[in-house]
């Protein structure tokens, strides 16, 4: 066995053709015509076929790519009976049909039957479908316009498919789309009728140019609003989506679609992968694509109620008064708007809880002893304070904790200031103020101004900038009771922690039980900004923080 070289075909005149789609890999046996991947022109896409039976090797270009004809795209070793040919004396089916894309252009207009004179200086005309080179009987699997709209020449009439390659027609003129004589699925060949049109004259002083108010206005005046209207009717006229509609893509699935869906597609960033087509056997069509981005901007204007558009099935609800009575409420707006953040959260941020339980024995009684001094302030001093100051020394030593990652350009963001935010249970649900520089300040300040911004908090009286700027999050169930829990991150941040609820607990001291009061933790982290290694030293130095409050001092 010999191992020859894959390379482009003659493309019947195009310059150069992106790779659009790579059908074989290295080690997979074809035989002679099976395609090898398909490139695209501006007009038509191709499949370029393998010239023989035998194995792949190698594929040497990749998606994106540019090629053009005598282009090595691949390697083959051609099987012993009768393998790989000579591919410059084989004209390959793709070639012929591109050259038919081509060619079918250059008739077309060679073609148009001599004008038809209409009133006010345009004139019918019957739009044929030109030479297809020898190709007969080829389905129609998309009709791109639709009676009344105005197209400019070379605009694509219809789609035809034949078994390797999806072709457009396009239009011979400019001017307005009449009655349309052909159906999806018919078969067409050369000369059969295609559509009306009511072409403008080139130059031509009719009525119509100085009375654009006439049934045909003049062509520049009525040209420009009417093609940017042609999208707008497409969008209104596509299925509405139905929550999440949308399949996650299948890798290796091979899309169908036409090289104007493609380009639609490409142009409005749309993933053909996760579109289901509507039209003959499964392909895309336009307004299979617009549909997809009318849903996927519902969902984000939504705040992805439904589905996220990372590909996640929604929740189908079920007709809850089968059960019992019920009673329907509208959320309010920051309850929404939790649930949304929770959700982008949870689905963006890999988390991973590290426990650790802390000896807050020492920490208790000095801070009951500081009841009167807080009495004579007006403060009250609970734990939160001593927890703020352990985190931002944590914060310091292990700066890791306290960055954002900028994954769209791949950068870390490292932040030279400490701020905490504390989640505050209201009764119009979570709120989360932020104590800035909490590694400036003492623990009276610390204990006076988180009370204050959970008032605040209470009464709806926080500003938007006293809720910006935390790098790490406190969220405090101690009060309320619980042994543990898994806190969600408040991304951007990288780090959230937990606290349940103190309890007397027995620890060995080495030589007996000892009744000690342990604080439970519980910090969420970001994996990819985080490792399991840091988080367990996270916690040991908070908990050797709130076992030895002197150290804070350190
Ligand atoms: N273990 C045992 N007791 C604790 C404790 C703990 N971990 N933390 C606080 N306490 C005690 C306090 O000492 C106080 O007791 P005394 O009145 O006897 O002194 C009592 O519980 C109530 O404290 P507090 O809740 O008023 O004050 P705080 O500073 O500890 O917490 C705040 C302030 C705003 C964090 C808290 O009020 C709060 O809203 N917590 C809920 C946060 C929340 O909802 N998180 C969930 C977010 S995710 O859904």
């Amino acid at each position: 066995m010999s191992e020859q070289e894959i390379k482009v075909p003659d493309l019947g005149g195009a310059d150069e053709v992106e790779v659009i789609e790579i059908t074989v890999s290295a080690g997979d046996s074809v035989e002679a015509e099976d395609p090898i991947l398909t490139v695209e022109s501006d007009k038509a896409s191709v499949e370029l076929p393998s010239p023989g039976a035998g194995k792949i090797t190698k594929i040497t270009v990749k998606v994106g790519d540019k090629v053009k004809e005598g282009d090595v795209v691949g390697m083959m070793e051609a099987s012993a009976d009768g393998g790989g040919s000579d591919d410059s004396k084989k004209e390959p089916e793709g070639k012929a049909e591109e050259k038919s894309e081509a060619k079918e252009q250059e008739k077309s207009e060679e073609s148009k039957p001599a004008p038809k004179k209409a009133s006010g200086g345009s004139r019918k005309e019957t739009v044929k479908v030109p030479a297809l080179d020898g190709f007969d009987n080829v389905p129609v699997i998309e009709i791109n316009v639709a009676e009344g709209d105005t197209i400019e020449a070379d605009d694509p009439l219809v789609t035809v498919e034949s078994d390797k390659a999806t072709m457009e027609i396009p239009s011979p003129y400019s001017g307005k789309v009449g009655k349309i004589l052909v159906s999806e699925g018919d078969k067409l060949s050369e000369g059969h009728e295609l559509l009306e049109m009511t072409v403008q004259e080139e130059g031509g002083e009719s009525e119509d140019d100085s009375e654009p108010a006439s049934e045909e206005p003049a062509k520049e005046a009525k040209s420009e609003p009417e093609s940017e209207e042609k999208p707008k009717q497409q969008v209104e006229s596509a299925p509405e989506p139905q929550g999440a509609t949308y399949e996650p893509p299948t890798p290796g699935a091979k899309v169908h679609a036409g090289p104007a869906v493609r380009k639609l597609a490409r142009e409005l960033g749309a993933d053909l992968a996760r579109i289901k087509g509507s039209g003959p056997k499964s392909r895309i069509i336009k307004d299979d694509v617009h549909a997809y981005v009318k849903s996927q901007l519902k969902q984000a204007q939504q705040g992805s109620g439904v589905a996220t558009g990372s590909g996640i099935p929604g929740v189908k609800l079920p007709d809850f008064s089968q059960f019992g009575e019920v009673k329907r409420e509208a959320m309010s707006r920051m309850m929404f708007a939790t649930a949304n953040n929770m959700q982008r959260s949870w689905l963006n941020v890999p988390h991973v809880t590290q426990f650790e339980d802390a000896d807050i024995t020492d920490m208790e009684d000095f801070r009951k002893a500081q009841k009167a001094a807080g009495e004579k302030k007006g403060v009250k001093m609970t734990p939160l304070p001593f927890l703020l100051k352990a985190c931002a020394t944590a914060l310091a030593e292990l700066p890791q904790f306290n960055v954002s990652l900028d994954m769209e350009r791949k950068e870390v963001v490292r932040k030279k200031y400490i701020h905490i935010g504390i989640a505050v249970d209201t009764p119009n649900g979570l709120m989360v103020p932020v104590i800035k520089d909490v590694d400036k300040k003492g623990l009276w300040e610390l204990a006076a101004e988180s009370a204050e911004l959970a008032q605040k908090a209470r009464d709806k009286q926080l500003k938007p900038a006293e809720m910006q700027g935390a790098c790490f999050t406190i969220t405090s169930l101690g009060g309320i009771g619980g042994t543990a829990f898994t806190p969600i991150v408040n991304t951007p941040e990288v780090a959230i922690l937990g606290v349940s609820k103190a309890a007397m607990k027995p620890v060995w001291d080495g030589k007996e039980f000892q009744p000690r009061l342990m604080l439970p933790l519980s910090l969420s982290y970001d994996h990819r900004a985080v490792n399991g290694a840091d988080a367990a030293r996270f916690t040991t130095v908070l908990s050797q923080l709130l076992g030895d409050i002197r150290s804070l001092l350190l």
